[in-house]
């Protein structure tokens, strides 16, 4: 099939479901979730250090704390989050029809989804889509998957751009699509494909998920920039801002030396005007976002900067062990850069 024709064969359905929405939800989301008592926030099912529920039930991850961190500038409360697992051909719908609030769900920002029906605020975490092989294959680059079989999921923008690398390379390869990330993992391990392609972010929980991890390994190279980013839907300004900024105070935060541990400590201490600003000492800047003025104290306080986010669900200290990497802070040569409160 030419390119182009797959490539409409892919965008095509994320435009009619988008156009299928039941009902648009319009207005106020802020106001929407005040008078519920709780944020209503869609993750993916089971992507290890982005969304992931525990045994007893208790959701964990990235994306996951993104929204307790929503619910703790709002409510003083990181809990008062209902987490709605969404598909990826799902997601964008359940947006739409306000089933939920926010999509925080290793979502890449892309033209034709923003300009489709839903806003990217800002960009929570820096990708790109990797592979996942076996060592047995002794392959360490890409480019040497020509004729292999790739294992992916439906609906991504891993399927767009598995298309353009290998043709334009004039590489064959066969894909197999599946609905969820444990199909399309089941099917890797099974042998049905020679490769397991995705951002290389969910690869590491992925390979950690197979029977035997150590027969794995990630190759090295990133074939696509996949920047994750919360959707909110268009047209309501204020909530955007909202989402935007909570992960700004987050990354504020971090260069300025405010961590979960210290935060309540230094509310006592003599403070440069920039950290009075974050922790709402001094100004209103809680008032333009519809907040109390220690709307980022207690942010950091109920669920930490975005060091302390990435430390807890991806870091050293995890099975994870993600590198920061892109995602470390501008100031040590990475791209997270927040503007600055005032
Ligand atoms: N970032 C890509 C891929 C996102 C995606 O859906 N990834 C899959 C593969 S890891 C996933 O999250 N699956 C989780 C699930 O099926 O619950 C996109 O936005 O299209």
């Amino acid at each position: 099939m030419p390119r182009n024709a797959r490539m409409r064969l892919v965008s095509i359905p994320l435009l009619a479901l988008l156009a299928a929405a039941p009902t648009l939800a319009q207005g106020d989301t802020l106001a929407q979730v005040k008078a519920r008592g709780h944020l209503v926030c869609g993750v993916s099912g089971g992507v290890a250090g982005f969304s992931m529920p525990d045994g007893q039930g208790r959701w964990h991850g990235l994306d996951v704390d993104f929204c307790r961190a929503l619910a703790a500038a709002i409510f003083d409360d990181p809990d008062k989050v209902r987490f709605i697992p969404q598909s990826s051909a799902a997601r964008f719908t359940a947006l739409q029809s306000g089933e939920i609030d926010v999509l925080a769900r290793n979502t890449t920002w892309t033209l034709s989804r923003d300009t489709a029906a839903m806003n990217f605020p800002v960009i929570t975490f820096f990708d790109g889509q990797g592979f996942l092989v076996r060592k047995s294959l002794g392959i360490s680059q890409v480019k040497q998957l020509d004729r292999a079989t790739i294992c992916l999921q439906q609906g991504t923008t891993t399927e767009l751009n598995t298309a353009d690398w290998f043709r334009t390379r004039g590489l064959s390869y066969q894909v197999v699509t599946f609905a969820n990330s444990e199909q399309t993992l089941g099917a890797y391990e099974s042998g049905r494909c020679d490769a397991y392609s995705t951002d290389k972010s969910s690869l590491y929980g992925e390979r950690l998920k197979t029977a035997h991890p150590d027969e794995h390994v990630i190759l090295e190279e990133a074939i696509s920039k996949e920047p994750f980013a919360p959707g909110v839907r268009q047209g309501d300004d204020a909530w955007r801002d909202l989402v935007a900024w909570t992960h700004y105070a987050m990354i504020d935060a971090e260069e300025a030396g405010i961590t979960q541990e210290n935060v309540d400590r230094l509310r006592g201490e003599t403070l440069s005007p920039e950290v009075k600003r974050i922790l709402g000492l001094e100004g209103k800047y809680g008032q333009g976002l519809g907040l109390t003025g220690d709307w980022a104290y207690r942010i950091v306080h109920h669920v930490g900067n975005y060091g302390d986010v990435f430390a807890r669900n991806l870091g050293d200290g995890t099975p994870l062990k993600i590198p920061r990497g892109l995602n470390a802070l501008w100031t040590n040569g990475g791209l997270q850069y927040g503007p600055p409160i005032r």
